[in-house]
């Protein structure tokens, strides 16, 4: 139904652009300036290109490349037809957006880039849980971190800077079952540090030089399912946020790796992006946002810490992942956001433009569903090659506009990032399954 033609023409006086949001001027208070196009809205910000009536989101349609206000498809409250309640009342592929099913058609599949795929097979028991890439022993060449759950460690595979990775560094004891990893300058000296929630406390594992570490167990307080670090404050020591079921926490740095009990600064989150989103101004920004409601929230942080809603932005699908890299060349940020419903995963692509604003408009559909997201830059051209984790079948995926490439795994992936493991510029990627294996796909 959702792709049929509207039943009432087009409303010349409905704004296009449903699915943007605007903020005109910076706003650090709770009630942060917020407005999503509504039928009263016309011929502000950008209008957004459609095809097909899912581009255009709820109440709308897409007639003649634009989206229009189309109360036909807007009667939730208002006892018109509900032709699905969840995403099982209608067909694989399609997902159920207020009282519609909308089919989103799904990319085919097409030869990737060459790469070399390189499996290092760790220990048994080992399940490996989330990885990153950084230069541990300062030789200018970029190693892979691993989290490993089973072993309650760190790793560390040395790259050689020609595409190979190494296991000479020795693995340091996290003391905790780490959920998540990130690689961080905690402050104070030059070396990458790394630190790893678990729980209500983190490990913080402090580089020292060579590849060594000093440890310890910090008790957060917060139970972090998806933990960042960065400086959020700008004093240059590395804060902590993250997603947990209390809230999006925030526990600024008092010292190198010495931190503050967490300050909550928005809802309960399960995925969170940090990056400066708005402005410019080199400030931290936050995306977050959990599987329950399709919708990201973007948070502008003020500098001190502290965050405060600034708009959301639709989506289609539940969220599972999100980053943000410049997808169009325009060098304006873009989020990228993974979700999935109903045997389909889903791409959406959120363009920033040059006032502050945000619109949906770009869905890639995928077959499955999707986990993870890393964004690489595969041919050193600026465009964004789009990186995920088949969640149904071992698979690392490449997903253009275009079609999407397939890259075989020994079991299916639950983390990747994306990095540089030789000079040629083009990115790659390292995988790991959760079980057993860290996989980095190398381009040639
Ligand atoms: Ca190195
Ligand atoms: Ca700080
Ligand atoms: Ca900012
Ligand atoms: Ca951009």
């Amino acid at each position: 139904m959702g792709d049929s033609a509207p039943g009432s023409g087009p409303d010349p006086d409905s704004g296009p652009n449903p699915t943007s949001v605007t903020a005109s001027e910076p706003d650090t208070s709770a009630s942060a300036t917020y407005t999503t196009s509504t039928a009263t809205d016309s011929d502000t910000g950008p209008m957004p290109q459609c095809e097909r009536d899912f581009e255009c989101g709820r109440c709308y349609v897409c007639y003649d490349g634009q989206c229009w206000y189309d109360s036909n498809y807007c009667g939730l409250d208002d006892g018109a037809y509900y032709e699905c309640y969840s995403d099982s009342d209608c067909v694989s592929g399609a997902i159920c957006d207020y009282g519609s099913c909308y089919y989103i058609p799904t990319l085919e599949p097409c030869q990737g880039p060459a790469f070399d795929a390189k499996p290092w097979n760790l220990n048994q028991g080992s399940y490996p849980v989330a990885l990153a890439f950084g230069d541990v022993d300062q030789d200018l060449d970029q190693d892979v971190w691993v989290a490993l759950a089973g072993h309650e460690n760190l790793t560390i595979l040395a790259g050689d800077g020609a595409g190979n990775v190494l296991g000479g560094i020795p693995q340091h004891p996290l003391s905790l079952s780490p959920v998540d990893l990130a690689v961080t300058q905690l402050g104070g000296d030059d070396m990458l540090d790394a630190v790893a929630p678990s729980g209500g406390n983190v490990a913080v594992a402090k580089g020292a030089g060579g590849g060594s570490f000093s440890s310890e167990i910090v008790s957060l307080g917060a139970y972090a399912s998806q933990m960042e670090a960065a400086d959020l404050n700008l004093d240059g020591l590395a804060d902590l946020i993250g997603c947990s079921a209390d809230g999006v926490f925030v526990s600024l740095a008092m010292g190198p790796g010495e931190f503050y009990e967490p300050s909550y600064v928005g809802a309960a989150c399960s995925v969170i992006s940090v990056a400066d989103v708005l402005y410019g101004d080199g400030i931290p920004d936050l995306i977050v946002g959990n599987p329950y409601n399709r919708w990201i929230d973007i948070m502008l942080g003020d500098g001190t810490g502290w965050f405060a809603f600034w708009g959301g932005v639709a989506i289609w699908g539940e969220l599972i992942a999100v980053d943000v890299g410049d997808m169009n060349g325009d060098s304006f940020p873009d989020i990228v956001a993974m979700a999935n419903g109903n045997g389909v995963g889903v791409a959406n692509i959120i363009y920033k433009d040059t006032s502050e604003s945000f619109y949906s408009a770009y869905f890639l559909g995928v077959n499955g569903g999707v986990h993870n997201v890393a964004l690489g830059d595969l041919t050193s051209d600026g465009d964004r090659d789009i990186w995920t984790h088949s969640n149904v079948s071992p698979v690392l995926q490449r997903v253009t506009a275009d079609c999407v490439a397939e890259y075989p795994l020994a079991q299916i992936g639950v983390d990747l990032a994306a990095g540089h493991l030789n000079a040629d510029g083009r990115t790659d990627i390292a995988s790991v399954d959760g079980v057993d294996t860290v996989t980095v796909f190398v381009s040639k």
